[in-house]
């Protein structure tokens, strides 16, 4: 067994349209990286003061919203509401329900930041809503050496633990290297998982295999409990998803999924019909969104 994962597949994101006036580089969920289980989306969101994220719906899994730059404001059904800035993360559990508008606030700097969107298993799929929400200064750094600094959004790294709990075993470290530097991350041997990198080159296994920015590089599934990455001659910053995969059906119909058809069906009969859940978005509209 090889020592560190090596790379399957390489494969580039284009920004597209998406929402309202926004623009995403979609990763996982384009069509050549179909539900990388127990993953559904990763977008690198770019987003200016006209566009947004207004008022949706989800069930059946979790968003993961973690901001690079600028600021993004969210208003749930529920009267939960907040104001995201660099560095800060919300992890929300939609479970049976949430419905929410996520847009930028109004300045003249773009909020730029990752949204994930993590699979939840049958058991968990009607779970209550939950928020999770860390400020950047609230979220663990693992630093080991310098010139490498480790954000532990999520699972761990050089025995630096996040306090987020995730219901699917998820690994999510957002990673800064300096040039000329080389980490060895752990990942769990049943985790599947991938890099996104967001600026700089990165080298990864022992093939060195070549990934530049805005690249989801898939790591091998082997059985290879780490993963080898260096820098050469550029700074790079990237992020490390791994989690462990569900093995169950997916039904997708947009922000709804469930394990089978008839379960979308009855989803959207909740939805139309504001139960189950959904009580709360009759004559519900967010304050935020235009
Ligand atoms: C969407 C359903 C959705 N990418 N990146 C359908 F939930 C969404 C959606 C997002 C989204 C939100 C943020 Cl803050 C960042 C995102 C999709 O809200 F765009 C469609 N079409
Ligand atoms: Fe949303």
């Amino acid at each position: 067994m090889p020592s560190s994962r090596s790379i399957t597949q390489a494969v580039l994101s284009r920004e597209q349209g998406e929402g309202v006036g926004a623009l995403v580089r979609r990763s996982i969920g384009r069509p050549e990286l179909k539900n990388h289980d127990p993953f559904l989306m990763l977008d690198e969101f770019d987003v200016d003061s006209q566009g947004g994220f207004p008022d949706h719906p989800h069930r059946g899994f979790e968003t993961v919203t973690y901001m690079l730059e600028g600021q993004f404001q969210h208003e749930d059904f529920a009267g939960h509401k907040g104001t995201i800035g660099p560095g800060d993360l919300q992890w929300m559990t939609a479970g049976r329900g949430i419905v929410h508008s996520e847009m930028p606030v109004k300045t003249n700097t773009r909020a730029h930041g990752l949204q994930l969107w993590v699979n939840l298993p049958k058991e968990h799929k009607m779970c209550d809503p939950q928020y999770q929400e860390l400020r950047d200064q609230e979220i663990k750094r693992a630093r080991p050496e310098d010139g490498i600094e480790i954000k532990v959004i999520a699972g761990e790294s050089h025995g630096v633990s996040s306090q987020v709990y995730t219901r699917t075993p998820t690994m999510y470290l957002d990673i800064k290297m300096a040039k000329n530097k080389t980490v060895v991350q752990s990942i769990p041997a049943s985790y599947t998982g991938f890099i996104y990198t967001l600026t700089g080159t990165i080298y990864v296994g022992e093939r060195a295999f070549e990934g530049k920015a805005h690249h989801t590089l898939v790591l091998s599934e082997d059985g290879a409990e780490t993963v080898q990455i260096s820098t050469k001659d550029q700074d790079a910053h990237f992020v490390l998803i791994a989690g462990q995969p569900l093995k169950e059906p997916i039904v997708q119909h947009g922000p709804f999924v469930m394990n089978s058809e008839d379960e979308i069906y009855t989803t959207f009969d909740d939805f139309q019909s504001k139960k189950n859940g959904f009580e709360r978005a009759k004559n519900w509209k967010s304050t935020i969104a235009k």
